[in-house]
């Protein structure tokens, strides 16, 4: 679990990890709704069936992807605040609190009704502190103190969030539910998640709705903390793009846009192979250039590819900032991460590795990020290490032909660079095309050295992502 409850985490964009916002959130509601089991899906994407009364208020901390339109990366803390708290203890924990969520358990009218009186001890214990500076008489000395300011209770965003929606009975409601998730198109997401007829909704959720409207939520949701199937995240992230949106900007961590460029005009970024203006030469070096640029293309992409994957894992919070992290890290945070009711398998694909979700729940889908996480190692890492395989062989054997072809070349044909239309060049000329001669075959065959480890490389990442599967 997390620090002890004496650390101070202030929000705002300033230190932390460079230019990424830092948000402090709360949970809090009556006993044994399941907050602590709420806040360990959102961060650690587990679950446990044992109810341990959580004593003091738990801090957990990681870096996290917002999916506002682009991706924002925040410094993410969350606190854990006891059902049974000392009241008077509040305003020590909520200082510059972002956001709030309020959990209840669905099955339990009740707790249902105390949310309001939650939402009440969020906003009147809610304060924001800001330097100030204060001049003595004459200006000499100059003090800082910090000013209190209370939130205001009309705006300040906090979530209804009904917990254990896994024991609501309604079948036919939660099918449709599902149903509609599915198709839901909309960015504002959990707003539209009970837009459904008012007929269709269970009891609870109708309550849920009223107590929303009354005391003013930002917006309230159902989910379910023991399945994995992505309501937790939804709700929370629902909450957070709000914040992100209006307390720091939309779009304005957005990271650079990397610029689509087709794979035809990619390669005429790396850098060539010289050129003598002779003919019988150059019409080699043209086709070896292909080979020397590519070649380059795939080191760089497939290095970026597998530095993506990694830092990918670290931002959704299954990897440790810290680690140096492995491929196979990588595959066995995948792995632990993809959900209780699901398994992560690892099948063959052409000659590399495709990594497969299987459960026995028909219905089932990882969450959201593991997803990101798929697509990224599915459409990005294995697609350039397949091309290795693919396509480095090839070129190493077309470029052993092709410096076997200028070798002969410079045995048989010689006179071709040192007369010029029969009349003899002068000499520093033969030098220098005798020169990029050599100098563009030392480039070919460190190519071939080149795509060789390459091969090697893709052929032990199979070895590895295989090993992270076999216990
Ligand atoms: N079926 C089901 N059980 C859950 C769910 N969430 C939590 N529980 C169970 O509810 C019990 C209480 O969960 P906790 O997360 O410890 O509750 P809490 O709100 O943190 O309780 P306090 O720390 O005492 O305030 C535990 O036995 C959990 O396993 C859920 O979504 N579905
Ligand atoms: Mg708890």
């Amino acid at each position: 679990m997390g620090a002890s409850c004496s650390s101070d985490q202030t929000s705002g964009s300033s230190g932390g990890i460079g230019d990424v916002p830092k948000l402090k959130i709360a949970v809090v509601g009556d006993r044994q709704v399941g907050k602590s089991c709420v806040v360990s899906r959102y961060m650690k994407n587990q679950f446990s069936p044992m109810y341990i009364p959580t004593k003091k208020p738990v801090i957990e901390s990681s870096v996290r992807k917002i999916n506002i339109p682009g991706h924002a990366v925040v410094a993410l803390t969350v606190w854990d605040i006891p059902g049974q708290e000392d009241i008077d203890l509040y305003s020590t924990y909520f200082k510059n609190l972002d956001a709030a969520v309020v959990i209840v358990d669905i099955n339990d009218s009740e707790s249902i009704e105390m949310a309001p009186v939650w939402k009440r001890i969020v906003v009147n214990n809610t304060f924001e502190t800001s330097p100030v500076v204060e001049s003595s008489e004459g200006g000499k000395i100059e003090t800082t103190t910090m000013e209190k300011k209370p939130v205001d209770p009309e705006t300040f965003p906090v979530l209804l969030l009904g917990n254990k929606f896994d024991l609501v009975e309604e079948d036919g409601y939660k099918e449709k539910l599902r149903q509609m998730k599915a198709s839901e198109k909309d960015e504002s997401g959990a707003k539209t998640i009970w837009n459904i007829t008012e007929e269709d909704k269970p009891e609870c959720v109708r309550l849920m709705d009223k107590i929303k409207q009354k005391a003013n939520f930002y917006g309230s949701v159902t989910a379910s903390a023991r399945d994995s199937d992505g309501t937790v995240a939804e709700g929370i992230q629902f909450l957070l793009r709000h914040v992100l949106q209006t307390k720091y900007g939309l779009n304005k961590w957005k990271p650079k846009e990397t610029k689509k460029v087709k794979a035809k005009n990619k390669i005429e970024e790396y850098d060539g192979l010289d050129m003598t203006e002779i003919e019988i030469f150059d019409s080699i070096f043209k086709v070896a250039e292909i080979s020397v640029k590519k070649v380059k293309m795939l080191t760089d992409y497939h290095n970026k590819c597998l530095g993506k994957l990694r830092e990918s894992c670290t931002n959704a919070g299954i990897l440790g900032e810290d680690d140096a992290a492995s491929l196979e890290d990588c595959m066995i945070a995948l792995r632990r991460n993809v959900g209780e009711q699901a398994k992560l398998k690892v099948k063959k694909d052409d000659d590399f590795c495709k990594l497969d979700v299987t459960s026995k729940d028909p219905d089932f889908k990882p969450e959201r990020y593991i997803r990101i996480l798929l697509k990224i190692y599915q459409n990005e890492f294995a697609v350039v290490c397949k091309a290795i395989l693919k396509e480095c062989p090839a070129m190493i054997s077309k470029l052993k032909d092709q410096d076997a072809e200028l070798s002969t070349l410079c045995q048989s044909s010689w006179e071709e660079v040192e007369l010029s239309n029969g009349i003899p060049r002068p000499k520093d000329e033969v030098n220098k095309i005798s020169d990029i001669i050599v100098q563009n075959r030392a480039r070919m065959q460190h190519t071939k050295l080149e795509s060789a480890k390459l091969i090697d490389k893709v052929e032990d990442y199979k070895k590895k992502i295989k090993a992270a599967f076999l216990w």
